[in-house]
Formats: structure tokens, sequence, C-alpha cells
């Protein structure tokens, strides 16, 4: 077993963490057959045009040209391509790319071979007009070593429901796991109610008493059907941060939690991620790109695990001032799975600070990243800068080790990098190593 010395240690750790396949446990990327742009709401957004147009620089697009100047619904009014234009020429080309979300366009663009600096987009397009979407997918793993893709398939979604519904063989791509996502069912019942009585649940009554459990009879069914049809790794929501557990007694949420959701959730052995702190709409002219975050409450994590412990919960915070104590809460709960650096805290200097507070914490038991891609392409750019800062920390921790005499062989190495890049999160929820 080859002992690491101080010379080589940083540049094995960094070819161990570049070599190990990552299962990609968060994203909102989906499988071809979900559509393809530019198609009308194609579900798999690949290419220049979807890669400028992700949320994140649209927000900041609109801190060098204020609303103002162009509206938001002057914006929104433009084709996608019209306002990829616009973002590349105010972030990319009248100014550096600085920002993490500029900055993953550029390290993308050169990964793919293609020059960072074109003034106008021509040229990229005429490239991604020569590929093909499905090879394309392929082709972003193997860049980006990704072993699988994990969507976010939204029940309430018309799209996605009417899709599953109307027996498409969605789940038939296996370098894509699908995740059932169902935020409205504890978060605006009275749309959840809706779709449910189209489907036939028979959840129209009143919720008090008695007729509040033959509903709640329902959900269960209706939550065991989709779990039957889309066969998810597990079950997400994503939750605000006045989220709390337990609730005020009788509430529905929590009725709906504990008398639905978890029942059957521990009975499916399906974990339960929560993303909690997403505070929607702190600006709706600017859409999806409009929201931001908020501390959060630690306790109803700690509620929720101590008073369940059949049931595993996989949680991730987006406050930065939440991690600490999720890490601590974590080292005392087997069931908790801390994951991702979330959304805000994708940040390299943040990722720093979350995985070397998580290591020391949890050792290798914990999942330090996702992508929370929304376009293909940027697997490319996430793992990339992910990988790098990952591998940056370890270093550190293996040297801190060498330092009093420790051996450290790349055979250690390499089961750490693929606990933290793989099985951790494949055995806490039940996929093959
Ligand atoms: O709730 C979520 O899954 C969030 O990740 C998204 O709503 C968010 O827009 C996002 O994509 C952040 O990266
Ligand atoms: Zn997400």
């Amino acid at each position: 077993m080859p002992i690491l010395t101080e010379k080589c240690l940083s540049a094995c750790v960094h070819r161990i963490v570049s070599d190990q396949p990552v299962t990609d446990l968060h994203t909102h990327v989906f499988s071809p057959v979900f559509g393809v742009s530019p198609e009308a709401n194609a579900g798999l957004l690949w290419g220049i045009d979807e890669l400028l147009t992700y949320h994140y620089l649209i927000a900041e697009v609109f801190r060098v040209v204020p609303a103002t100047v162009m509206s938001y619904d002057a914006f929104y009014g433009l084709g996608t391509a019209e306002q990829a234009d616009y973002i590349w020429e105010h972030l990319f080309v009248r100014r550096g790319p600085m920002s993490e979300a500029t900055r993953g366009v550029v390290t993308t663009l050169c990964r793919l071979g293609l020059d960072p600096k074109e003034k106008t987009l021509g040229p990229y397009r005429k490239y991604f007009a020569s590929l093909d979407a499905d090879g394309y997918v392929d082709l972003v793993m193997k860049l980006a070593n990704v072993d699988q893709i994990t969507m976010t398939n939204e029940v309430f979604d018309s799209v996605e429901s009417e899709l599953w519904l109307g027996g498409a063989d969605v789940g038939g791509d296996d370098r894509f796991a699908c995740v059932l996502r169902i935020d409205a069912l504890l978060l605006d019942w009275s749309v959840a109610r809706e779709k449910l009585v189209g489907w036939g649940y028979a959840v129209g009554g009143d919720l008090e008493g008695v007729s509040g459990g033959d509903v709640l009879v329902e959900v269960r069914r209706f939550l065991n059907d989709w779990i039957d049809r889309i066969k998810p790794v597990y079950v997400a929501t994503s939750l605000p941060p006045s989220f709390c557990y337990p609730m005020v007694e009788g509430s529905w949420m929590g009725r709906l939690i504990d008398e639905a959701l978890l029942p059957v959730l521990a009975d499916r052995g399906l974990a339960w991620a929560l993303m909690i702190g997403a505070v929607r709409g702190t600006n709706a002219g600017l859409g999806v790109a409009g929201d931001s975050l908020g501390l959060s409450d630690v306790d109803a994590v700690v509620n929720l695990c101590r008073g369940y412990g059949n049931n595993k919960f996989m949680v991730t915070m987006l406050a930065r001032e939440n991690q600490h104590e999720l890490a601590v809460v974590s080292r005392k709960f087997g069931n908790l799975l801390p994951f991702g650096c979330w959304w805000y805290l994708n940040n390299p200097s943040l990722i720093t600070e979350m995985t070397r507070m998580r290591l020391e914490l949890l050792g290798t038991t914990f999942s330090p990243q996702h992508s929370d891609a929304r376009i293909l392409d940027q697997l490319i750019y996430k793992w990339d800068h992910s990988r790098k800062i990952i591998g940056n920390v370890l270093v550190e921790k293996y040297r801190d080790l060498m330092a009093v005499g420790y051996e450290v062989t790349s055979e250690e190495v390499e089961a750490d990098v693929k606990r933290l890049l793989r099985d951790t999160y494949r055995e806490f929820v039940g996929l093959p190593l």
C-alpha cells in the first residue's frame, strides 16, 4: 500500500478526487424523455442559451443593468436566445466573470474546448447545434465524472405528472434517478388537494376529526401510488425558514407529516430529504431568480430524528449560520444525513468552511456536495469547482495526520473519497455501492 509523502500528497489526493465518480444526489436536470430544449416545457435544458439564462445569472445581470433600464417583464418577454445575448454582453463582454455563476460558465466552455472570450454567442451556438442531446448527456457525465444524475420530480407540476400519468417510460434511463418532490402537499394543501381530487383520491372532505383520518388514508394511498410509479431514491420537500416541528397541535401539515408521510416512508424504507431555509419570492419580479434565504430552526430536525427513529432524514439548510448546529446534531442521530452546500452556500469560500467543519465533526459520514444543476452543462463546472475545494480540504486533514507521524496510504484516501462522493449517500438511501 503506497504511503504518501508530503511531496506527492496534494497531487495524489486531487487525482483520487478527480478520478472518483460521484453520484449527484440533487439536481433539476432531467433525462431526454422529459423533452429537450429548445422544445417548449422541456425538462432537459442544455447548451449556451440555457446556460446563460440560469436564474443565478438573471439575478446578477439585473445588478449590472437595473430594472429601471430593462424591466423584469421586458426581459422575461425576450426569447431565450435574446436573454442569453443580453446576459453575455453585460456579464461577460463588458466586464469579466468574477462571480461563481459567471466563472462556472467560463469553466464549462473551457472544459468543452471552446474559447471563453467570444464577443457573440454565434460560435457557441454552432458548436452546440452540432451535438445531439442524448450523446451530450454522456459527454457531460464523462467530463464531470458523474455516475448518476438525481432528478427532482415535482409531482404537483402539471407537465411532470402528465408525462408520468400518460404512460411515457419516464424512469427508464438508468443514467438518472428519480426523486418524489412533494412541496405543495405540505405547504399548499389547497393546490395539492385539487390535484389529488382530480387524480381520484377522496381528499375533498373536511380535515377535522374522523373525516380528517379518511383524508389521510387517501394521502397515504397517493404517496404509495407515486412511489410505485416513479420508484424514487428518496422523497424531498423544500421548506421555509419558519418550518418548525412539532407543529401547532392538530395542524393539518403536522397531521400530514405524522399520519401520512412518515409512516409511508418508514414502511417503504425511503428517506425524507428536507431542504430548509428557502424564502420564495423575495423579489417576485425576478421570478425563479427572486428567492432568498432565512435562518431556520434546527430543533425541527432534532425533534423529527428523535421522534422517528425508524425514519431516515437527509437535511440541507440554506443559511450559513445553521451549518454548525446541523453538523453537531448529526453527531447525535445516525438516521440524519447532512448533505450539500446548497444554493447560496455553493461558493468556494463557504464550501471550504463547511467541508472543513463537517470533516472535523463527522469524519466521512456526510455528503459534502450536490450540484443542484438546472442545466445539464452545469454539471461540468459545479463538480470541477467542488472537487478542487474538497480535495484541498482533504489535503489539509491528511497533512495534519502526517505531521504526527501517521502514514497515509493512497488506499485510505481512495476509500475516504469514495465514501464522501458516493457511498455514504448511496448506503444511506439503500442504493447499491
Ligand atoms: O428547492 C430547490 O430544489 C432549490 O434548489 C431550487 O428551488 C433553487 O432554485 C435552485 O435551483 C438552487 O440552486
Ligand atoms: Zn434544488
